[in-house]
C-alpha cells in the first residue's frame, strides 16, 4: 500500500484492501466441463473430464486470484451414481486446497422428470426428487458443506396444460420435507428461473415464489438470486435490497447476459449492473452481508474455460473494490438532500474510478500473481491440460459430465 500521507489515496487503498481480504466467490465445477448449446456441444481439448479434473481447475484459479477457496459440486455431474464418495472427495480437498462448497441436487436431466420434479403430478416421482433432495442433504453434510443450492427446473410448456395451484402444494410439501433432514451449519438456498426448459409456466418463477417457498420450508431455506434468471429491465439490484432488507438474500450465481440466460462471463455485457448488486451488498452492513454466498454460474462453450473463470473471479473482484469505494455516508447525505446530480456522481465516480493499480498492489502484498490472467497464459496450466486431457476429450459426447 502506498504510503505517502493520509489523504484520499490512502482511504481508498485501505477500502479496497479490506474489500478484498474478505472477498470469496465460489467456482462451479461444471463451468470447467464441456458443455455446449441446444444446437450442439463444442468439445475443448483442456475441458475437466473427471471430478479430479475439476478440483485441479478450481484450484488453479483459486492460485491465481487468492478469491475462490470453494468449488460448488453437481451431484449428477460430480459425485457418480448421486451419493458421494467421501473419502475420496477428501483427498481432492486435501491434494488440490479447495473445499466442496454448494451441493446442487439435479432434478432435471432424468426421464422421469419429463413433467417435473417436486411439482410432478405423480405421488412417486414427487418421492424419487425428495429422495435425491435428501441425499444431498446428506452429502452436504458429510463434506462439511454448508449450503444445498435448489434449482427447481419445473414448469409447464403449454396454458391449461398443468395446475398451477397444485403443484404449489406439492413443492411447499417435499422442500418441507428437504428442510427438516437439514443439519444444524446447513442452509438450503431456493433459485428461481422464469423459464426454460419450460416455456409457459415454470413453477419457481421468480423471488416472490422463491420467498414464500423459502419461508414455508423453514428458517434455514433463503433465496438464491442468479442473475441470469430475470426478464430484460428487472431492476436486479431492487430485488437484492428487498432481499437483504427482509433477511432472506442466500447468495447469487453470478454471470451475465444480453438476451436471456446466456451464461457468459461475469461483467462481460453490463458491468455496471453488477457494481450496482454490490453497492447493495456494501452498503448494508457488515452483519447483513453475512453469510450471502457468491457463488460463480457460468457455462464457457467459446472461451478456455480455466481463462474465463479467472477473467470472471478477477472481474468480481475489480468491481466489487469499485462498489467498496463509494463514499457512503456522502451518497446518503446528498440522497436525503435531494442533490440528485452530486448523488449519482458519487455514485458513478466509484465505478469510474480505475481501480487495477490497487489490486495488483493488493495481489503482490498478499503473494498472489500481480496480473492472474496473464500468469495462467504464462504459467503452461492451459497448455498442460489439454495435452493430458486431449484424447479423453475427443472421445467426449455426453453434456456437462
Ligand atoms: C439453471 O439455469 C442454473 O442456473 C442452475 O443453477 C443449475 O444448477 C445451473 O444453471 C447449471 O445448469
Ligand atoms: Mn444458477
Amino acid at each position: 500500500m502506498t504510503t505517502n500521507g493520509a489523504g484520499t489515496a490512502e482511504r481508498d487503498a485501505e477500502k479496497v484492501w479490506s474489500a478484498l481480504d474478505s472477498f470469496r466467490i465460489e467456482v462451479p465445477s461444471w463451468g470447467f466441463a464441456n458443455t455446449g448449446t441446444r444446437f450442439g456441444k463444442f468439445v475443448q481439448g483442456g475441458a475437466a473430464t473427471s471430478t479430479e479434473e475439476k478440483f485441479a481447475d478450481a484450484s488453479q484459479v483459486n492460485q491465481l486470484t487468492g478469491a475462490s477457496p470453494t468449488v460448488a459440486l453437481h451431484v449428477l455431474w460430480d459425485l457418480p451414481g448421486g451419493k458421494a464418495d467421501v473419502p475420496a472427495i477428501q483427498a481432492l480437498e486435501k491434494k488440490y486446497g479447495v473445499k466442496s462448497g454448494g451441493i446442487n441436487p439435479n432434478l432435471f436431466q432424468d426421464a422421469e422428470y419429463k413433467y417435473g420434479s417436486i411439482a410432478n403430478p405423480s405421488k412417486e416421482i414427487r418421492g424419487l426428487a425428495l429422495k435425491h433432495l435428501l441425499d444431498s442433504v446428506e452429502i452436504g453434510k458429510a463434506l462439511g458443506s454448508k449450503d444445498v443450492s435448489l434449482w427447481i427446473a419445473d414448469g409447464s410448456s403449454y396454458p391449461g396444460s398443468q395446475s398451477v395451484r397444485r403443484r404449489i402444494e406439492w413443492m411447499r410439501e417435499v422442500l418441507g420435507a428437504t428442510h427438516a433432514a437439514l443439519g444444524p451449519d446447513q442452509r438450503m438456498l431456493v433459485e428461481y428461473k422464469p423459464f426454460e426448459p419450460y416455456f409457459y409456466h415454470t413453477d419457481i418463477a421468480d423471488w416472490g415464489m422463491a420467498l414464500d417457498l423459502a419461508r414455508n420450508a423453514g428458517p434455514k431455506a433463503k433465496v438464491l438470486v442468479d442473475t441470469g434468471h430475470h426478464y430484460q429491465g428487472t431492476n436486479i439490484e431492487q430485488v437484492v435490497a428487498w432481499l437483504l432488507h427482509l433477511g432472506e438474500l442466500g447468495g447469487f450465481h453470478f454471470n451475465d447476459r444480453k438476451y436471456a440466460d446466456d451464461d457468459l462471463t461475469l461483467g462481460s455485457i453490463d458491468p455496471y449492473q453488477l457494481f450496482r448488486i454490490f453497492h447493495e451488498i456494501v452498503s448494508a452492513g457488515a452483519k447483513e452481508r453475512e453469510g450471502i454466498a457468491f457463488m460463480i454460474d457460468q457455462s464457457h462453450n467459446l472461451k478456455g474455460k480455466v481463462e474465463a473463470m479467472v477473467q470472471s473471479v478477477v472481474t468480481a473482484q475489480e468491481l466489487y473494490a469499485k462498489a467498496s469505494l463509494i463514499d457512503q455516508e456522502k451518497l446518503v447525505e446528498l440522497q436525503d438532500s435531494c442533490r440528485l446530480v452530486e448523488a449519482e456522481e458519487c455514485f458513478r465516480s466509484a465505478f469510474w474510478q480505475d481501480v487495477r493499480p490497487l489490486v495488483r498492489e493488493w495481489r503482490i502484498a498478499r503473494g498472489l500473481p500481480a496480473d492472474p490472467l496473464k500468469a495462467l497464459a504464462e504459467n503452461g496450466y492451459v497448455e498442460k491440460i489439454t495435452k493430458e486431457r486431449g484424447s479423453r476429450n475427443a472421445r467426449s459426447v455426453s453434456t456437462y459430465a
